[in-house]
């Protein structure tokens, strides 16, 4: 079995009815095993500021599936709940990029992992801290909780216990 910790995203339409089918159709696919999820936070955008606010959070799971397999099956529930194609770092209906898959460093046209970007984004960043702030990040060999207190990103990241999302966990 593997570790593996996703990241999702929305900030268009029900942004919460979004992510919670996202990690149920998650939850349903053999060889992955949900483990915990992180707290809602309200985050502002990153990169292309004009759109609307963010809801960001962070799954930890068990995985016999391989990286590649993984991203197939992310993309794939991406596509199922509606996501639509526009712009770079425009707004999404939902986004779940791989963050960490075991202390694996994996750079291929396609799939990089760690993420490239996770080191830089509170919106990433604090809610991994809140379901694993031990956990290393093996490009820098440093823990989540000091790459969080070293970050330079200043966008808003708040918990906001209005919302909250349920995992059917395996155990
Ligand atoms: N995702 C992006 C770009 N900017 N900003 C926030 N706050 N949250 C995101 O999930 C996000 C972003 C590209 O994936
Ligand atoms: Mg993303
Ligand atoms: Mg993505």
């Amino acid at each position: 079995m593997h570790s593996a910790y996703i990241g999702f995203g929305s900030n268009i339409g029900d942004r919460l009815d979004y992510i919670q089918n996202a990690l149920h159709s998650l939850s349903v696919v053999e060889g992955i095993c949900l483990k915990s999820v992180s707290s809602i936070y309200r985050t502002e955008p990153v990169g292309n500021e004009e759109q609307d606010d963010f809801l960001n959070g962070v799954v930890s799971l068990e995985t016999s599936l391989s990286p590649h397999t993984l991203l197939h099956i992310v993309k794939n529930i991406e596509i199922s709940i509606g996501r639509q194609h526009r712009t770079h770092w425009g707004p999404r209906e939902i986004d779940m990029d791989i963050l960490i898959y075991d202390d694996l460093c994996l750079q291929t046209p396609n799939l990089t992992i760690p993420h490239p970007e996770m080191h830089l984004r509170r919106f990433v960043l604090t809610p991994l801290a809140e379901i694993a702030s031990n956990l290393t990040h093996p490009v820098f060999n440093k823990s989540i909780l000091s790459l969080l207190y070293s970050l330079k990103d200043e966008k808003a990241v708040v918990k906001d216990v209005s919302y909250s999302v349920n995992i059917t966990s395996c155990l």
